[in-house]
């Protein structure tokens, strides 16, 4: 063919749909912020004086009343009244976002502690009845991504909940499993109805029972038909053939596909190591190794949802917004090589590094550098015209072909700066 070959359709479950276009908007937005934010931003992984980041290899933040093996009570006495915000400002967090490139969010609606972020009527361990905060954070935040034109999801912990489910005679929960079941059918006809347009339900974990998953699943497609559904609705031991509502494949946490994805998929990645507020975390990715990530995703034809883990006061951290802006400075110049692209047309990448496609352009993301330039070959086709994307003139670059008319080599300007994290278009002919 004239063009670029092999970007990897993709392909999803789309439960109970005639079709897919509900995931248009996801597979072209490539590029999401996630929000870990709870009670447990106030311990920042530390309980009684005892640091459970660095001394449990990070097993804090949102997991804190696991691994201090904290009671229901006694997380719930002492958090929920610490919980007061005063500085959240949904406004600030959506452009923030928005700024970065990101094209929609999903936020902790209720994670595996139990307390809910949301008004709710399910149980009383909320943010209006449980906090001095009294403000629905789910309310303010999607209101905001609709005024500002991001989408809007939620991730819901439905199966792990240590504050109401019994976990065992040591820890009894506040329900019995059909009390808790009729809680989460609850919980989700809320964020269903009360939020407007939901676009992304992140349920995480599910778990085996795969006739309560299917009838959550089915309850968002009647009451949100367009949202796009989370793998993660499943426990990983049902088989996907099973995964009736899964709209993508959520990866594995923070996993780089080593080869591209051929049904739609999304990996979550944090900027440190933990995913929840932690005080001593400084295990920080360089905005660097966030931008190779998302290119790398991209050219598995894979999603990135980026982590922020805000403040007890309510706000991001200033590394994570510097990460945020650095990205976004680089998407400004660079984001028509991520959004709307598929996979690369070639299953290798280079040692340069990777590609992304869309229509008749080829992006080549590069991510190391030589002075003698990059070679670039194995792709069929005859392209036309090569160009720094950043180039706002387009210059072409001399292209050097074999017989069969392949190109061989892209000559760059020994001038060139450092080329790394810079994307080079190779147009083909239509
Ligand atoms: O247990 C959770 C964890 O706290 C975090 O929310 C991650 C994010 O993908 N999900 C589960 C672990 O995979």
């Amino acid at each position: 063919s004239s063009g670029p070959t092999g970007g990897q359709s993709s392909g999803n479950a789309s439960g109970t749909r005639a079709d897919d276009s509900h995931m248009q908007w996801w597979r072209d937005a490539r590029y999401g912020m996630f929000i870990h934010w709870g009670l447990y931003s106030i311990a920042g992984g530390e309980w009684k004086g005892k640091d459970y980041g660095k001394e449990q290899g990070g097993a804090s933040a949102e997991w804190l009343m696991n691994s201090a093996k904290i009671s229901g009570e006694e997380y719930r006495s002492t958090l929920a009244p610490q919980f007061n915000p005063t500085e959240f400002d949904a406004k600030q967090w959506v452009s923030i976002a928005k700024d970065a490139g990101m094209k929609y969010i999903v936020i902790t609606s209720k994670h595996h502690d139990g307390f809910c972020l949301f008004d709710t009527e399910a149980t009383d361990y909320n943010v209006m009845d449980a906090t001095p905060f009294k403000r629905d954070i789910i309310k303010e935040l999607s209101e905001e991504c609709a005024k500002q034109d991001l989408r809007f999801g939620v991730y819901y912990s439905q199966f792990k909940d240590w504050y109401h489910r019994s976990r065992g005679r040591q820890n009894p929960g506040t329900m019995s499993n059909e009390e808790y079941l009729e809680l989460v059918e609850k919980n989700l006809d809320e964020l269903l109805s009360n939020y407007g347009d939901m676009a992304v339900l992140w349920f995480d974990v599910g778990g085996n029972d795969v006739i309560e998953a299917n009838a959550q699943g089915a309850r968002v497609r009647e009451l949100q038909p367009d949202a796009v559904i989370c793998s993660r609705l499943y426990s990983r031991r049902v088989p996907e053939d099973q995964r009736k509502y899964a709209d993508f494949e959520s990866l594995p946490d923070r996993m780089l596909p080593t080869e591209r994805m051929t049904q739609d998929s999304e990996t979550c990645m944090t900027m440190r190591h933990n995913w929840g507020y932690d005080r001593t975390d400084d295990a920080w990715k360089s905005p660097k190794d966030i931008i190779e990530f998302l290119a790398l995703c991209g050219a598995r034809g894979v999603n990135l949802l980026l982590n922020v883990g805000p403040t007890p006061e309510g706000t991001l951290l200033p590394e994570e917004i510097e990460r945020l802006q650095a990205v976004g400075k680089w998407m400004e110049v660079n984001g028509e090589s991520i959004y709307g692209t598929t996979s690369s047309p070639v299953d290798f990448d280079f040692w340069w590094g990777a590609m992304t496609q869309k229509d008749q352009t080829v992006y080549l993301h590069v991510l190391e550098w030589k002075p003698e330039g990059i070679e670039f070959n194995g792709i069929v086709g005859k392209p036309t015209k090569a160009y720094f994307l950043a180039d706002p003139n387009r210059e072409s670059l001399p292209l050097s072909y074999d017989a069969d008319g392949h190109v061989t080599k892209i000559e760059v300007p020994p001038t060139a700066p450092d080329l790394r994290n810079t994307v080079i278009a190779v147009q083909y002919d239509a």
